[in-house]
């Protein structure tokens, strides 16, 4: 049988809050942090620069992806195109207007943009970085906003360079010197090299850890989390927020059914934990379609080894069904409860649950899809 666990003890243990109703609250914001943070990125440069492209890749998408921006068309807009996140509404990537016009007006375009909009900019070049993006940087810092310089399409550079017998570890310090020289106006700032063909490659971590320092922590979390897996390092982040986010979830399964503490006895809601993991399975890119592609990129099968696991695909068919779930946690003993008592899918089970048994699951779930996707980036050498 379980251990005994004081539920009220491990409540505020895992809150950090010195009472039962300070930790409610603080769950309560820990899980409308999962949903509800909204996070504006807008992506500028020129036009060919490689907007469109970064816009699809931070949404996981290649360029011929249903609900992709397109890409490689010369024709510009004069609007910001919103891009919404495929499983994340509240974060959008904006393909702002090309900035390469003679004539271009930063102040004007800061403007018609609404820069206020955005959490930040990114301003992509494919080249040396031009007076027109040196201007629009110097308008924004004026705005009080943040801008990041990502020089794109490095493996083309690199490729070429390998071609004429430069090694790819000399060719990344020069375009970076070159690029940062050209930024001297503006106290050179790091310029991040990138491809949007492949983040994994070069500086596009090093893009994220910059902007974890910098942003606010639920704006760095709905970064964390809405970015595709491409390294082992970007798995664990998002592990570590769902692990810290379980025991909230758990306790406001009980909240959410307007069911106060007692805290021994919440009511247990079914659909919390399929909701909670139904994120963890898109964050952590065990969806088919994402599969599907990864799996044809690399030429591994990557879709068939996750899918032989029951609970992925109880998560991926939305059937709900609880016995299938249930039985695919380990056989703790309140998962055995769990499966003699969780009848149809989708329903909320009036059944008194403890906050363990809740978190519990939520963490072997967790641990499950984890160890999953710790395979998928084995199996696709993505480091
Ligand atoms: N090799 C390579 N090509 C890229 C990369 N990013 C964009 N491209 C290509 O460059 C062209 C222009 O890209 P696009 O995203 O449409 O530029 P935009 O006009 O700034 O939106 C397209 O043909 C893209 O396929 C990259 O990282 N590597
Ligand atoms: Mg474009």
């Amino acid at each position: 049988m379980a251990e005994q666990v004081d539920p009220c003890a491990l409540l505020l243990k895992n809150s950090g809050e010195k009472t039962v109703e300070l930790a409610m609250a603080t769950a309560q914001e820990v899980v409308n942090r999962l949903d509800n943070v909204v996070l504006n990125i807008a992506i500028s440069g020129e036009t060919g620069a490689g907007k469109s492209s970064l816009v699809n890749a931070i949404r996981g998408l290649t360029d011929t992806d249903d609900g992709a921006a397109p890409t490689g068309v010369t024709q510009t807009t004069s609007e910001p195109t919103p891009y919404p996140h495929p499983t994340m509404e509240n974060v959008t990537i904006w393909d702002l207007p090309g900035t390469g016009e003679p004539g271009f007006k930063p102040k004007k375009y800061i403007k018609t943009v609404q820069f206020k909009t955005y959490d930040f900019f990114i301003i992509v070049s494919a080249t040396r970085f031009r007076q027109n993006d040196i201007v629009l940087a110097k308008e924004i810092k004026r705005n009080k906003k943040k801008f990041y310089f990502v020089r794109t399409k490095i493996d083309r550079d690199v490729e070429e360079e390998v071609k004429k017998g430069v090694l790819e570890e000399q060719t990344l310090p020069t375009i970076r010197e070159d690029c940062e020289k050209n930024l001297n106006e503006l106290e050179s700032p790091p310029v991040f090299l990138i491809t949007s063909r492949d983040l994994s490659r070069f500086d596009f971590q090093n893009l994220v850890e910059t902007l974890e320092a910098e942003l606010p922590e639920h704006k760095t979390q709905a970064l964390v989390l809405s970015l595709p897996v491409y390294s082992q390092r970007s798995l664990e982040k998002k592990y570590n927020i769902f692990k810290k986010a379980a025991w909230a979830s758990a306790i406001t399964a009980g909240a959410v059914g307007g069911i106060p503490v007692p805290m021994v006895s919440i009511a247990f809601e079914f659909t919390v934990i399929l909701s909670f993991l139904t994120k963890c399975y898109f964050s952590f890119g065990l969806d088919d379609k994402t599969l599907a592609k990864l799996s044809k990129r690399v030429d591994q099968p990557i879709q068939e080894m996750v899918r032989e696991s029951s609970l992925v695909m109880a998560v991926a068919e939305k059937t709900f069904n609880a016995k299938k779930v249930a039985a695919r946690l380990s056989a703790t003993g309140g998962m055995d409860a769990l499966c003699s008592i969780l009848p149809v899918a989708g329903c909320i089970v009036g059944v008194a649950m403890s906050f363990i048994t809740t978190q519990r699951a939520l963490l072997e779930g967790l641990n499950e899809f984890h160890k999953l996707a710790k395979k998928v980036i084995e199996m696709a050498k993505l480091e």
